[in-house]
């Protein structure tokens, strides 16, 4: 019998959160191996099997598979949360592109170009998700989202009433609302404690300018030391 998958990062939500979300929503249960210390990275790196020596790494139906979209697109498919369809399927990934795009850049554009558009969706076939009347890796993906914007500023969703619902009964689902009590396996924002030692085992150097698409000049912590906005994982430059 094939164990439950395992799933290699470090403890924070980065490349991996989205995984952990959609793996609970599909009530898949798993286990998680921690990288806590840049020795822990090295190991997992000499033992092979990563393509080119970068995590995530998720141990899952006898393969070893690197590359969060690859490992996302596996998932959905089993579960069943990837379309009926190719027709489905195409719009579910135009769907998760975009959020990709969303969560690369600044909450303003987000807020005045992404959110309207899903908002428009909905509006479009008055559904309960947003493809194919049934729940898909496009309805969590977004919701992870707009939980995440929500984190930011809890105003910003106010002139988009249907991802509001959207969100309420995305989390309303069983697996969900399991998956967002206390205790489970999400990640709380990063905080500066946290984003440090992530520095350290990924030997990430802090650019002293930020990328002009990317979300690391809002990288400021708040007196009470959280991050105001989460790391775009694509801030991981290594020496
Ligand atoms: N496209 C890859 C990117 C993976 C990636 O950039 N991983 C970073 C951590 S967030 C890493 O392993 N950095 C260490 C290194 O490059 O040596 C994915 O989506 O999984």
């Amino acid at each position: 019998m094939v164990g439950k998958p395992r799933l290699h990062y470090f403890n924070a939500r980065g490349r991996m959160e989205l995984i952990v979300w959609l793996l609970a929503a599909a009530r898949v249960k798993f286990e998680e191996k921690f990288i806590d210390t840049p020795e822990d990275l090295e190991k997992l790196k000499n033992d092979g099997g990563l393509m080119s020596q970068q995590v995530l790494v998720v141990e899952i139906d006898g393969m070893k598979l690197v590359q969060s979209r690859a490992i996302l697109n596996y998932i959905a498919a089993k579960h069943n949360l990837y379309g009926k369809d190719i027709k489905e399927r195409a719009l579910i990934d135009m769907y998760v592109e975009g959020m990709a795009d969303l969560n690369e850049v600044f909450v303003i554009f987000t807020t005045n170009r992404y959110f309207p558009t899903f908002e428009k969706v909905l509006k479009s076939h008055r559904q309960d998700y947003l493809v194919g009347n049934r729940l898909s890796r496009a309805d969590i993906h977004l919701v992870e989202l707009l939980y995440l914007v929500e984190e930011l500023d809890p105003n910003l969703l106010t002139n988009f009433p249907l991802l509001k619902a959207l969100k309420a009964r995305i989390s309303n689902q069983p697996t969900v609302k399991k998956f967002l009590q206390p205790g489970s396996e999400r990640k709380p924002p990063m905080d500066k404690k946290c984003y440090e030692k992530g520095m350290k085992i990924f030997h990430v150097k802090q650019r002293a300018q930020a990328p002009s698409t990317g979300r690391t000049d809002l990288l400021k912590f708040s007196n009470s030391g959280t991050l105001d906005l989460h790391v775009d994982p694509d801030y991981c430059e290594t020496n």
